[in-house]
């Protein structure tokens, strides 16, 4: 790698499933777990699972593994987690999101779900706080992916690579949440590139063409998942209604508050799930 690239993602020439490997090399030796069966992503609201689905055997800051970058938001905790569970399985909690609108490319975003598949991981659960365009979703909500419309105009597929979508958000996965609380709803997840929120008129368009949440992650770790052959289960945490939808601007600071106030219920209830997959 040259020294004008300090992540080797940044450069065209590297392979990105090579830097994955390379990653969860380093993971399995400073975590002395040699394979994960599941990986979880823990966005804004849901943080607090990773107490709750098991011991924590070690904490790695992201910062120590190659292709990770420093976390973009103080609230984002940049570090991976070995947590033993119950049943015995292996989870890596990814607690260290590189979000599109950091401008790093889409390599960067992708790199915790393709390390976590090089570590083992066959289910890959991704969770985020986002936007509800049902107006029966209250702040605190949280719903199952049932699909996604990548509104990025980006994929973290390179070349000719054609790979099918279908129950991309593994409706085997959903029952089994439902399972557990059968009053989970579903919905499709939009990703926009933000940061800004969208305006009224975006959320009216993403309701035209079929989205139910809005975002600005998940669709493209979980194409990057499908690609890896893992099974995926989605979450979004509603922590607003998203603009227009409510009669108030978004704030940034109700965003938190409301994924802080519904932290305990909606972790619970991931572990719970957890425990099950
Ligand atoms: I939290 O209303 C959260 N994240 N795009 N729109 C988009 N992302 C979000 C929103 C929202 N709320």
């Amino acid at each position: 790698m040259p020294d004008s690239f300090q992540n080797p993602l940044d450069d065209p020439a590297t392979d990105p499933f090579a830097v994955a490997k390379q990653a969860a090399e380093q993971l399995a030796e400073k975590t002395g777990v040699d394979r994960h069966d599941i990986a979880l992503t823990l966005g804004s609201g849901w943080g607090r699972a990773a107490d709750l689905i098991g011991e924590t055997t070690a904490t790695v800051p992201a910062t120590e593994i190659v292709g990770f970058g420093a976390p973009a938001l103080a609230g984002h905790v940049g570090t991976l987690r070995s947590v033993l569970l119950p049943s015995g399985k292996r989870a890596l909690v990814i607690g260290a999101r590189t979000h599109y609108y950091e401008g790093h490319g889409v390599r960067r975003v992708v790199h915790s779900v393709r390390t976590a598949a090089a570590a083992g991981a066959t289910t890959m659960v991704l969770t985020n706080g986002a936007g509800g365009i049902k107006e029966t979703w209250k702040p605190g909500t949280p719903v199952l992916i049932s699909d996604h419309i990548n509104l990025t105009a980006d994929s973290p597929l390179e070349g000719a690579t054609f790979i099918d979508l279908t129950d991309l958000y593994s409706s085997r996965l959903r029952e089994l949440a439902k399972s557990i609380e059968p009053s989970l709803d579903e919905g499709v997840y939009t990703q926009f590139r933000g940061p800004h929120y969208e305006t009224p008129a975006e959320v009216q368009m993403a309701k035209t063409i079929g989205g139910h949440i809005v975002g600005m992650s998940t669709a493209l770790e979980a194409i990057a998942a499908r690609q890896a052959g893992m099974e995926i289960l989605g979450m979004s945490l509603i922590t607003n209604l998203a603009a227009g939808i409510q009669k108030t601007p978004l704030s940034h600071q109700e965003v938190i508050d409301a994924g802080r106030e519904a932290e305990p219920v909606i972790s619970a209830l991931l572990a719970k799930i957890v425990g099950a997959l």
